[in-house]
């Protein structure tokens, strides 16, 4: 596995609740570089990144804010996780709210392009954030960030995104809010919706695995954005978007070592953690886990046999 690096990107102006700010130190106390090293992984930790100084920016949609601000963290973490990939590393970005996957997904793509893999995209998600800031009601532009991904107009005030994923290589998993707009819109691509209808009936494992043979058959690269709305509220109270009937424990770590045994992970953002909502680091030390399950840790380290 390469080095990790993790990129702290404390933002929260892609939503209105105060608190994700604080995610990148949560992440920190709740011992994610040890974790990470314990399993046998080199870390760096690129520290907290900083807002650049803001360009003047405007949208017509009056329900949008803080448009500036996102626009300057897009560029930021676009850049920096770029930086991480071509020094061979897997970044983890430790956030902030998911606004930040405007930035992320969108370094790792100007990457993937430059080697010439494609990319793909797994959205762990009680949401589908399919938004464009044209059509969004709420203007969060935590809600945009699979749209701009995909290519969709209505992002005019952004830098260009670098050779946007063909909706055959996006995977929204675990969905279960959307949006009339975002419906109406994903009608329209032919993105994978993994929504909680198709995960109770066909557990968790089966279509994962569908998703990861084609990116493996590809020799994609494989970008995951795990919104801690993925889990549900009674094991993750920490996020300001609560939705009931969220994965439960067991399918989370499931999920994770699935994506470590295909060892096509290639980059990871850990979104909308608010400490500030948190009970007893519980939501923070709970991401932590997972992305243990994601970097190898098992019960058994060797192949289970049946008699
Ligand atoms: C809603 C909106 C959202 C995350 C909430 C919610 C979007 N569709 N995304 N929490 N991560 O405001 O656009
Ligand atoms: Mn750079
Ligand atoms: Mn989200
Ligand atoms: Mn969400």
């Amino acid at each position: 596995m390469p080095n990790t690096i993790l990129i702290g990107a404390p933002i929260d102006e892609g939503q209105r609740r105060p608190g994700c700010v604080m995610g990148p130190a949560a992440y920190r106390v709740a011992g994610i570089a040890q974790a990470i090293h314990d399993l046998g992984h080199g870390v760096e930790d690129w520290g907290d990144l900083a807002l650049p100084a803001l360009q003047a920016a405007t949208c017509p949609n009056p329900a949008v804010h803080s448009l500036a601000e996102v626009l300057g963290w897009t560029e930021v973490l676009a850049d920096r996780v770029d930086d991480a990939l071509s020094q061979g590393g897997l970044p983890i970005v430790l956030g902030g709210d998911h606004s930040l996957a405007l930035g992320s997904v969108a370094g790792a793509a100007a990457y993937a392009a430059r080697v010439d893999r494609p990319l793909f995209l797994l959205w762990l998600d009680a949401h589908s954030d399919f938004h464009t800031p044209l059509t969004t009601q709420s203007g969060n532009l935590h809600g945009t960030p699979v749209a701009y991904i995909a290519g969709r107009e209505g992002f005019e005030a952004f830098p260009a995104f670098p050779k946007p994923i063909p909706a055959e290589r996006i995977c929204l998993y675990g969905i279960r809010s959307v949006d009339p707009a975002e419906h109406a819109a994903l009608l329209k691509h032919d993105i994978a919706i993994n929504d909680m209808r198709v995960l109770d009936e066909r557990g968790i494992v089966a279509p994962l695995r569908e998703f990861l043979d084609l990116v493996r058959d590809a020799g994609g690269m494989l970008h995951v954005s795990l919104d801690v709305d993925f889990l549900d509220p009674s094991i993750a109270p920490a996020v300001g978007t609560t939705v009931p009937g969220g994965t439960t424990f067991r399918e989370a770590h499931l999920v994770m070592e699935l994506l470590h045994e295909s060892a096509l992970v290639t980059s990871l953002d850990l979104v909308e953690l608010n400490p500030f909502l948190d009970e007893r680091s519980r939501t923070a030390k709970l991401m932590v886990e997972l992305v243990g399950s994601l970097m190898g840790r098992k019960v058994f380290d060797r192949p289970t046999r049946s008699f």
